[in-house]
């Protein structure tokens, strides 16, 4: 009986220690928080991309110390520093309020999802945290994994004098004369034709302002693509994995317009934030009558 008695004390002073009977705390320290909208980031494949924001963090009592600022999923799992990482710089204090500058870097690796900045600070006993949402678009590691094996997919592509199509959406490797491209001009990643007498990639966005005559030039959607071309003696045909094409990407230098040649592989960072590896397989005629047979390794 005795020792029943003792379970059922013991018992009982648990539950007076939960509800903090045994040890009342009455104060009034609390923390609020004031943190920057981030909304929506997008993933690109070509590097790192940086968001960054103020919080501002005030104790009621006393200036709060900030514990700790941390990448989130919605669903509260880690993130990996090599996906999306975050930094802040050491608080400065005004009165009770602090304030620092929070960076937040999304890299290649990242994925499409739904995420959470979420900052944590204390002030006297009052500990306290803050959530602010942000979605990243870009990259679908559903259907596409980091390190993917890309498809391969040939086209034909003719300068402005060829009854070819003279424009590329590089991520499906599509060619399209020019009423097609104008349908599709939000896709269209490129335009092939000779211009200054060379054969040239341009953006859309360049051969509007640049190339006489381009249909590019009416239209609402202008894609400002970019490319790098390989070094000499880089073979098209083993560059079948993302790695490799943005390895290329990341060590090169990105312009708007690029000479074309024979065997030349040109990587070209599409509208979806995607570089593409494109090789020149053949090449016939000439001038604005040349025609390009392309080879291109895409997602
Ligand atoms: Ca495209």
């Amino acid at each position: 009986m005795k020792k029943v008695l003792a379970i059922i004390a013991s018992g009982l002073m648990v539950a007076f220690v939960g509800c903090g009977l045994l040890n009342p705390t009455t104060n009034d320290d609390s923390v609020t928080f004031t943190v920057g909208a981030i909304d929506s980031l997008t993933i690109s494949q070509a590097g790192n991309q940086t968001k960054t924001i103020t919080a501002t963090i005030k104790g009621e009592n006393e200036a709060p110390t900030l514990s700790s600022v941390a990448i989130k999923t919605s669903a509260d799992a880690a993130v990996a520093t090599t996906a999306i990482d975050v930094s802040y710089s050491s608080p400065t204090t005004s009165g009770k309020e602090i304030t620092t500058t929070i960076t937040i870097t999304v890299k290649p690796a990242a994925c499409n999802g739904n995420y959470k900045l979420v900052v944590s600070a204390t002030s006297g006993s009052a500990t306290s945290s803050q959530e602010t949402a942000f979605k990243l678009v870009g990259h679908d590691c559903g259907a596409v994994a980091v390190d993917t094996v890309l498809t391969s997919t040939t086209a034909t592509l003719g300068a402005q004098g060829s009854s070819n199509g003279s424009f590329l959406d590089a991520d499906a490797m599509t060619a399209y004369l020019s009423s097609a491209a104008t349908t599709h001009q939000a896709d269209v990643d490129l335009q092939f034709g000779s211009y200054s007498s060379n054969p040239t990639f341009m953006s859309p966005q360049f051969a509007a302002a640049n190339f006489t005559g381009s249909v590019a030039a009416n239209w609402t959607t202008k894609n400002a693509t970019t490319f790098v071309k390989a070094p000499s003696g880089t073979s098209i045909n083993n560059l079948d994995s993302l790695s490799e094409v943005r390895a290329i990407w990341n060590a090169g230098t990105a312009a708007d317009n690029v000479t074309v040649a024979l065997n030349d592989v040109i990587i070209c960072l599409t509208n979806q934030g995607y570089p593409v590896a494109i090789g020149i397989t053949a090449v016939s005629g000439t001038g604005s009558s040349m025609d390009l047979t392309v080879k291109g390794y895409h997602r």
